[in-house]
């Protein structure tokens, strides 16, 4: 029985050659298959003579078992091949670090401005807050501003427009926390202002606010912290002594020296500019421009309501940014508003 033999040889060969299962099923039909050439075998089986029918029927059936045995092998062989394909490719090294969720933080100018709302709360002052698109009337002229100070021109305020596109005259990107607190005490004065005596005010402003100011040491947003106290006997002495307290709190040292400079703002009078100078470490002995105050104006405190022959007040603005750049050794403010992770997550 060569010819048998042939013809396993042959279909195994053509098997092992084949790995993709449709080819394979394709190459068992020429053997198996209806016109296969082991079907094409048995059928002639019939035209032999009966005393070799068994043994040639035997050796038929033998061939097509070995046939079937590789095809089957083959198969197997070729689902195994597939699933380790599948498995490499969809591997999991489980000994991986996870990912973890990216954590937020706090601007560092965000951080300074909380640090100075909880030191002034431990003194008693509540933060109070306002719009920022604000009307001319508490940005300006409730300040005492009068209609040719530079602050009100183009050059130096956002002004905003109609849907029109014609100039809303009156209605401005808020330059400075002020009128928080001129719109605080008109608020206090509403509420209180018909007793015999008014509660003291102590608030803290925090904010952002806007000019037209841009390079390596403005930017057109920036912040400002403001505060104020109005009272009976409110005094500068009380202003200097808060301010002297503060700037150690802040700066976490008594090593630091504070004065007082005179100075001029159109809301207070008289008016200081404060100056710090630290005695110590890289900026040691050079006095640094950190604040503006002084005693609240009269008409400041008439145009809330406020009788300036009963209650004085004193007022200061810090800008924190600044405050920010000194207390973490920044030299370029821009950095704080371009939004580089890179710089913002050394401080979160
Ligand atoms: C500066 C100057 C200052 C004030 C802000 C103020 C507010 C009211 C009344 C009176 Cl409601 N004054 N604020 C006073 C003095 C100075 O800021 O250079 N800030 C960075």
């Amino acid at each position: 029985m060569d010819h048998l033999e042939q013809i396993v040889n042959e279909a195994r060969a053509a098997f092992a050659g084949i790995s993709d299962p449709d080819a394979l099923e394709q190459a068992k039909a020429r053997f198996l298959g209806k016109n296969g050439q082991i079907s094409e075998l048995l059928k002639n089986l019939g035209k032999l003579p009966p005393e070799e029918k068994k043994t040639a029927g035997a050796a038929i059936n033998q061939a097509k078992q070995a046939v079937e045995e590789a095809l089957n092998s083959r198969r197997e062989a070729i689902r195994e091949a597939a699933l380790a394909a599948r498995l490499a490719e969809e591997a999991l090294d489980v000994t991986l670090p996870g990912r973890s969720e990216l954590r937020g933080g706090l601007h560092p100018v965000t951080r300074t401005l909380e640090r100075i709302e909880s030191l002034f709360a431990s003194i008693g002052f509540t933060a109070a807050d306002g719009p920022e698109i604000e009307e001319d009337f508490f940005n300006f002229t409730a300040l005492n501003t009068p209609e040719d100070h530079p602050a009100r021109s183009m050059h130096d305020t956002f002004y905003l427009n109609n849907p029109d596109g014609s100039l809303a005259e009156k209605v401005l990107l808020r330059t400075h926390t002020s009128p928080i607190q001129a719109r605080y005490m008109q608020a206090h004065v509403a509420k209180y202002g018909q007793l015999e005596r008014m509660p003291e005010i102590r608030i803290i402003a925090p904010g952002r606010v806007y000019r037209v100011d841009s390079d390596a040491t403005h930017s057109p947003m920036f912040h400002q912290v403001e505060g104020l106290w109005v009272g009976e006997n409110v005094s500068f002495a009380d202003l200097k002594g808060v301010i002297a307290d503060f700037l150690k709190r802040f700066f976490e040292t008594d090593d630091l020296n504070v004065r007082f400079r005179p100075s001029f703002f159109p809301f207070t009078e008289p008016s200081a500019e404060i100056d710090v100078a630290f005695m110590s470490g890289a900026l040691k002995g050079r006095w640094l421009e950190i604040a503006g105050c002084g005693m609240v104006h009269p008409n400041v405190l008439r145009h809330a309501g406020i009788d300036p022959e009963k209650y004085t007040g004193f007022a200061f603005g810090f800008g924190p940014d600044r405050l920010t750049m000194l207390r973490y050794g920044v030299n370029d403010l821009r950095l704080f508003f371009e939004g580089d992770l890179r710089f913002l997550r050394q401080f979160a």
